[in-house]
């Protein structure tokens, strides 16, 4: 255990009223969700297409057969709990310290841990909607049996999620890049920030508290002033609020 870097990261936590935490997959492997680029993260797994080009736009509309195979096989959730870098984020919103969750991830966990504040740039795999007139449905008439879902208009239902080749929201961009602008401490875990447009939110920080919390390394950890090589879970039920 890194004790000096989680010493650190406590002065600052305790320090500040403006922290705002970026996250990725790793802040939900220890969920029991497998991320994309750890060894037995879904790009390590034997598919017939590699899961970006399945989870992309143009794919989805030529196949969405094969999306749906893939969608309830791997990205189905069901019976997961937030673990404790989840529940700390919501003590620290609690607690007045933490502004928001930016996170990359499509899983929900925050607001199960009880997060608020949660800007969420890649979408929700809880939330459903037809592609053709927008009417929305709950993830149940996607998530079971077999086929292509479809909506009473004879649209395609898809999932709320952001899919490769989609821009974000432009609205939850903006608030990022004004939450991540303005914090004095910016905590960035469980994320290989190799997937842009989310991964440059990073440049928008003007502070000198940069903590970086990953199990491996990324192309920003020079660009880091604190960085903890350790599981973001760990770490983060070490922080004292
Ligand atoms: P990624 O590229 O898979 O990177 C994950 C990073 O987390 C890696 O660098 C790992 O070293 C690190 N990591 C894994 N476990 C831990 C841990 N316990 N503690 C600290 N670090 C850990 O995932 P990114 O989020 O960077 O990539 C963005 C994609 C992945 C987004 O589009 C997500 O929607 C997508 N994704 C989301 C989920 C989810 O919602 N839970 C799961 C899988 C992929």
């Amino acid at each position: 255990m890194d004790i000096e870097g989680i010493r650190k990261l406590n002065d600052w936590v305790r320090e500040s009223d403006n922290i705002v935490f970026f996250g990725g997959a790793g802040v939900s492997t220890e969920s029991g969700i497998p991320d994309f680029r750890s060894v037995d993260g879904l790009y390590h797994q034997k598919w017939k297409y590699p899961p970006e080009q399945i989870l992309s736009h143009s794919f989805f509309e030529r196949n969405p057969e094969e999306y749906y195979r893939f969608h309830r096989e791997k990205l189905v959730i069901e019976g997961v709990k937030p673990n404790r870098a989840h529940l700390k984020l919501a003590e620290l919103e609690q607690a007045g310290k933490l502004r928001a969750v930016i996170t990359q991830n499509i899983d929900g966990l925050h607001q199960e841990a009880g997060s608020k504040k949660v800007l969420e740039l890649h979408g929700s795999i809880l939330r459903a909607y037809c592609s053709r007139c927008r009417k929305p449905y709950p993830q149940e008439v996607i998530n079971h049996g077999e086929g292509v879902p479809r909506c009473s208009c004879g649209g395609v239902i898809r999932p709320d999620i952001v899919l490769y080749e989609e821009p974000l929201d432009q609205d939850i961009m903006e608030e990022s890049v004004r939450l991540i602008r303005n914090a004095e401490v910016l905590i960035i875990g469980g994320t290989s920030l190799n997937v842009y447009p989310a991964a440059g939110l990073i440049r928008y920080y003007r502070g000198s508290r940069l903590v970086l919390v990953n199990l491996g390394e990324t192309p920003y950890d020079s660009y880091a002033d604190l960085v903890i090589h350790e599981k973001i879970g760990e770490v983060f039920s070490q922080i004292t609020v």
